[in-house]
């Protein structure tokens, strides 16, 4: 069986993941694209041999339509999510799940009504393979219980006019949702420190951010989040534990040493980073799709989770001090 995929949003992620889907993914092809830029839609539908779509319902409720991927600007993913679960079609959302909780709240709703889960979060670090590797670090067979984990999330320049409460829903909700999975443990109160900002930074914005979060098991996460380091894109994440440190260090995994000089090739860009995380994700949800996995990925509870996290680290931006994170107590669906 192969499964047939529209996807919503022609953009940079969009357009991966069409690829990716119509030529990297054994058993799934795409028949159908929408982007409100509709020459974007018709350009890359033409490029793949498919269709472009009128519209977003269109799109939804094609017969040979049998999957959908959200591909879209952060703030139409719970409408469009509602849209797709409405129609009970499998459906791969981009993160975040919604910037705010009100809309994540409506969309997790409608999820645990259907009683079904239908919906995966495009976290796809989970599949990445150097956080698979550091995740294998973690317990008594490697470095022992966590106690500290330090990230560090750098983009050579602002994304899409990102604003500084951007950072924290766009860009550092991969760490929040990362750092969930990596101890199993959820949020209990953040902090968000702003230092000096960067000659680059627009005005009325504050960049970097340094977010610490303490996990309700007593963890220390801190997150440099920083949109405009200029000289490339980077991400790291170290773990410091009860026997041991370990670091996953850039995307390159290659240090090169030559004579008195150690370095690694720095990535221009995200996709090129986290190339390989974004193909495995796809396969692993076609392949559950199929019925040959249960649910995979990051749930609709994990990117509730996660915009929880993050609405307390926006708040955080406005006051003084730690606040804290109120998760309510997760549905037996996700259980
Ligand atoms: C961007 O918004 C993304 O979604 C990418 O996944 C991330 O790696 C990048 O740093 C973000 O700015």
């Amino acid at each position: 069986m192969t499964i047939r995929v529209g996807v919503i949003g022609a953009g940079n992620i969009g357009t991966a993941h069409a690829h990716n889907l119509a030529t990297a993914v054994p058993g799934s092809t795409v028949t159908a694209i929408y982007d409100v830029d509709q020459p974007a839609a018709t350009a890359l539908a033409s490029e793949l041999g498919c269709r472009s779509t009128a519209s977003l319902a269109d799109l939804i409720n094609a017969d040979d339509v049998d999957a959908v991927v959200i591909a879209s600007p952060d703030g139409l993913h719970a409408e469009q999510a509602l849209a797709c679960l409405a129609v009970r079609k499998p459906t791969l959302c981009e993160k975040p799940l919604a910037p705010t909780i009100e809309a994540a709240q409506r969309v997790l709703d409608a999820e645990v009504a259907i009683g079904e889960r239908l919906l995966t979060l495009g976290f796809m670090r989970r599949f990445d393979p150097g956080y698979v590797a550091l995740k294998r670090e973690i317990g008594a067979e490697g470095i022992g219980t966590p106690l500290m984990v330090h990230n560090v999330h750098r983009n050579a320049a602002f994304a899409y006019g990102l604003t500084t409460e951007g950072t924290v829903t766009n860009a550092a909700i991969h760490e929040i949702d990362i750092n969930r999975w990596l101890l199993e443990d959820e949020y209990a109160r953040v902090q968000v420190i702003m230092g000096r900002s960067g000659p680059d930074t627009p005005d009325g914005q504050r960049d970097p951010l340094f977010i610490i979060y303490e996990t309700a098991g007593g963890v220390v996460v801190d997150i440099e989040a920083f949109m405009m380091a200029r000289y490339g894109y980077e991400v790291t994440c170290q773990v410091v534990a009860s026997d041991g440190v370990s670091d996953m260090g850039d995307g390159g995994y290659i240090t090169r040493t030559t004579a008195r000089v150690r370095g690694q090739p720095v990535p221009e860009q995200w996709i090129g980073r986290f190339r390989d995380a974004y193909r495995i994700e796809m396969q692993a949800w076609i392949d559950s799709i199929r019925g040959r996995a249960g649910p995979t990925g990051a749930s609709l509870w994990d990117g509730f989770a996660a915009t929880h996290a993050a609405e307390a680290a926006v708040e955080s931006l406005r006051s003084d001090g730690w606040v804290r994170v109120d998760l309510p107590s997760r549905p037996d669906l996700y259980r």
